[in-house]
């Protein structure tokens, strides 16, 4: 037993000793997945109440896609864009069908997917919109993210995603999220050429707009001729209840972002999609990527999508997740420690009754680790939730039990 200890302790070091130190892990080594559970190195079972940020929302190691891995890694890995592969033009098919857009743009992070989609945006503008050379805008919402790269953190209002890495991207302005006022204001100066929104903000603390804020962008993008870009890379596939989160309401994005749970969580795999309008601005040459498009993210993003689609893991999302938010909330009621649930299918959170600098939210997920469910909290005062879509009712009702009884430890009577 005590060896299986050192064990844990062993990687940590090792990580601690050699590895940069920019994340700051739960204390917890895993070894292995299956479906909505992961075991630790000692042996220990969780369950998996993250799937790596919604990557793994049709759950670790799902046969379907380790068979597709397993099946094209032997046949065909990576040949570049510079020639063609018998794999990506069925996959292109399948995807833009499914979502109904003309093209894909097959890219690997979901960074690069926002890098994509912006480039885009700013190519169509100077192309199709006249805006002047180096003109070009685009405005994000106060509270997002989408990434580390460069450009993403200069659209960010959170110093530790960008302070003291400037200079930062210029033509990138913000307006307070859920604000549709402010969005039409900036939609007025012609030089703007995108809006790119998450449906619900993920890092932010899983904070749901308005009911008809997503169709108010759409109709404002439309009146003032401003691409909607959809950044679904942590809500779509499945995660919030419907297929897109933008499937709620009216707002097919004119620029969609896919990335995470599209391999299931298998390898870095991400899209954007658009129709010819926007994706034909962009010519040979213009951009890429030596992994975009390789024969393995194709066959598994295919297999991740079609289990998606074959297993309904959308409707098991809206299902479960009101369930999941029907038992907290009636928790939360009495609670001194939660003051809120809140979100939308299996993406959920709740928010502590304490300050963001308090390290309660972090105790509890210590305690949440003892008790055998693993969840991590974002800006010290919220816990996110987010199993694999692929949970059972059961185990779900169970995991909630397991959570109330954790909570308990930490009221305050
Ligand atoms: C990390 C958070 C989640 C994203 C949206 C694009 C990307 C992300 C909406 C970029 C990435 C990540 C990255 C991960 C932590 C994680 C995260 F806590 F930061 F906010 F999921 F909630 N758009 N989200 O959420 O995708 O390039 O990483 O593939 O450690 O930075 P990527």
């Amino acid at each position: 037993m005590k060896a299986k200890v050192l064990d844990t302790n062993h990687f940590i070091a090792l990580e601690n000793e050699y590895g940069a130190h920019n994340y700051h892990p739960l204390p917890v080594v895993l070894s292995k997945g299956e479906g909505v559970f992961v075991w630790d190195v000692e042996g220990k079972k969780y369950y998996d109440f993250l799937s790596a940020y919604s990557a793994v929302n049709q759950g670790h190691c799902h046969p379907k896609i380790i068979a597709a891995l397993n099946d094209q890694a032997a046949r065909l890995t990576l040949t570049s864009r510079a020639f063609h592969n018998d794999v990506l033009g069925t996959y292109e098919q399948y995807i833009t069908q499914l979502f109904g857009y003309d093209k894909v743009l097959p890219m690997n992070t979901g960074v690069e997917g926002g890098e994509t989609a912006n480039k885009l945006a700013r190519k169509w503008g100077y192309l199709k919109k006249q805006i002047p050379e180096n003109k070009a805008r685009i405005i994000f919402a106060n509270g997002n993210f989408w990434g580390r790269t460069l450009a993403a953190i200069s659209s960010s209002d959170d110093p530790s995603s960008y302070k003291d890495f400037g200079p930062y991207m210029p033509g990138y302005d913000l307006i307070p999220y859920n604000d549709l006022a402010a969005l039409e204001n900036e939609c007025k100066d012609p030089n703007v050429c995108a809006f790119m929104v998450e449906p619900i903000q993920g890092e932010a603390g899983v904070v749901v707009p308005d009911e008809g804020y997503l169709a108010g962008v759409r109709s404002l993008c439309d009146k003032y001729n401003v691409l909607f870009i959809a950044d679904e890379v942590q809500t779509g596939i499945a995660r919030t209840g419907k297929m897109l989160a933008t499937d709620y309401e009216e707002a097919r994005p004119d620029v969609l972002i896919l990335g995470k749970a599209l391999s299931g969580g298998v390898f870095p795999v991400s899209a954007v999609l658009a129709d010819d309008e926007v994706m034909m601005c962009i010519k040979p040459g213009e951009h890429g990527s030596t992994f975009g498009g390789n024969p393995l993210a194709c066959k598994i993003a295919q297999a991740a999508l079609e289990i998606v689609v074959e297993e309904d893991l959308a409707s098991k999302s809206y299902d479960l997740g009101m369930l999941f938010r029907e038992k907290l909330e009636r928790y939360a009621a009495t609670s001194s420690v939660v003051r809120l649930v809140r979100g939308k299918g299996l993406l959920n959170a709740l928010v502590i009754n304490d300050t963001p600098e308090s390290d309660t939210a972090w105790n509890i997920c210590l305690a949440l680790r003892d008790n055998g469910l693993l969840a991590k909290p974002t800006h010290g005062n919220i816990i996110r939730f987010a199993p694999p879509l692929v949970i059972t009712e059961d185990e779900l009702l169970e995991a909630v039990q397991l959570i109330i009884n954790t909570l308990m430890l930490f009221e305050k009577n």
